[in-house]
């Protein structure tokens, strides 16, 4: 018989509140909501599989109504399951160029909320995990009116909520408030998120990297070095490293999170930014990896004291184990400083 508590995650977002008693509960409902749009979401996700059957397409169907794409879906279903609950002043997805108001029929709250809402929604088709991220910050303009662009340009170390939902072989929501990380897997059968990886804490060093090295030749040369140190053969620093690559950055953080390693999308000659967005991919992240132990840089300094000039601009990322981190960033330092001698 299993040792672990039947812990729900509406319980322990409950129990959770009842240690502040001066919580107003706010929180706790903000990611309650997060949570069922989590599960609709999942539902949808797992009958991608059966788009010629029943739609889903972004395609024309034949009665010539467009059939609508399931990352245009996930934004929705977020945007719904959030925007009447009266604990946001205003959001930003991935899939809308400007910020997002809340509907002027509903509450203001004090909250901000930033979201991925299908990150790797490329990899759909081929059946591989994707995800959705988030990013809760709370409003620093002044007054109780509708929340502003400077809301949501905050640096990440300002999150007061981040997480992550995988949508894997089983659907887990990850998630943290800043001092212990959580994970809660979906007992379909009962709807219910339930308590499945308490306190996850990430590995101080690891030997799984994780890029995508079909862009070798683009890279910082300190990165290449980086990358050959970690193919050579040296069995007391568990050199060398197995490389994995999903594709999608839910996944492949995931791993890095619970297995140690390091997952890296980097700045290359031809995406001087790298590819990944600062404000709900990178952000939401780093607070994660840094929160169960971990690091995560831009390369030369900490993701989450960038600060933020646009809502949907682009970051390298070094993001995994400490040593590994570090390792990385040294090696590119080493090579800037040879650079310039
Ligand atoms: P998306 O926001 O368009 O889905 O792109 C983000 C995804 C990440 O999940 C993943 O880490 C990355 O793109 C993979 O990019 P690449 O195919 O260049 O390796
Ligand atoms: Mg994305």
């Amino acid at each position: 018989m299993t040792k672990m508590r039947f812990m729900t995650l509406e319980r322990y977002i409950t129990e959770q509140e009842r240690k502040f008693p001066e919580a107003t509960g706010e929180l706790s409902r903000l990611l309650s909501d997060l949570a069922i749009a989590a599960k609709v979401i999942s539902r949808e996700v797992n009958k991608a599989g059966l788009v010629d059957i029943i739609g889903f397409t972004g395609e024309t169907n034949v009665h010539g109504e467009r059939v609508q794409k399931l990352d245009e879906y996930a934004h929705e279903m977020l945007f719904k399951a959030m925007d009447h609950g009266g604990h946001l002043c205003i959001m930003a997805s991935e899939e809308e160029e400007d910020i997002i108001h809340i509907p002027p029929q509903h509450n203001l709250g004090k909250y901000v909320l930033l979201f991925d809402p299908l990150d790797g929604s490329s990899n759909i088709d081929a059946n591989v995990s994707i995800g959705t991220i988030f990013s809760v910050y709370k409003r620093i303009s002044p007054g109780d009116g509708p929340g502003t662009i400077e809301d949501c340009l905050q640096p990440g170390y300002k999150q007061i909520i981040a997480g992550y939902v995988i949508y894997g072989s089983s659907t887990m929501f990850v998630y943290s408030a800043g001092t212990k990380v959580h994970g809660f897997t979906l007992d379909p059968s009962i709807g219910e998120f339930l308590l499945s990886h308490p306190d996850i804490k990430i590995p101080k060093k690891g030997k799984i990297y994780s890029i995508n090295e079909g862009n070798y030749k683009y890279w910082h040369p300190g990165l290449k070095k980086y990358i050959k140190y970690l193919q050579d053969i040296d069995p007391d620093t568990s050199r060398p490293y197995s490389s994995r690559y999903i594709g999608s950055m839910v996944a492949d953080v995931h791993r890095t999170l619970l297995y140690g390693g390091i997952f890296m999308y980097p700045a290359d000659v031809r995406n001087k930014k790298g590819k990944l967005r600062l404000m709900y991919e990178c952000n939401p992240m780093a607070f994660i990896v840094e929160t169960a132990g971990g690091k995560a840089s831009n390369g030369k300094m900490r993701i989450l004291e960038v600060q933020p000039e646009a809502l949907h601009e682009r970051c390298p990322i070094f993001i995994g184990s400490e040593d590994d981190v570090l390792m990385v960033e040294k090696f590119m330092a080493e090579a800037e400083k040879g650079k310039m001698m």
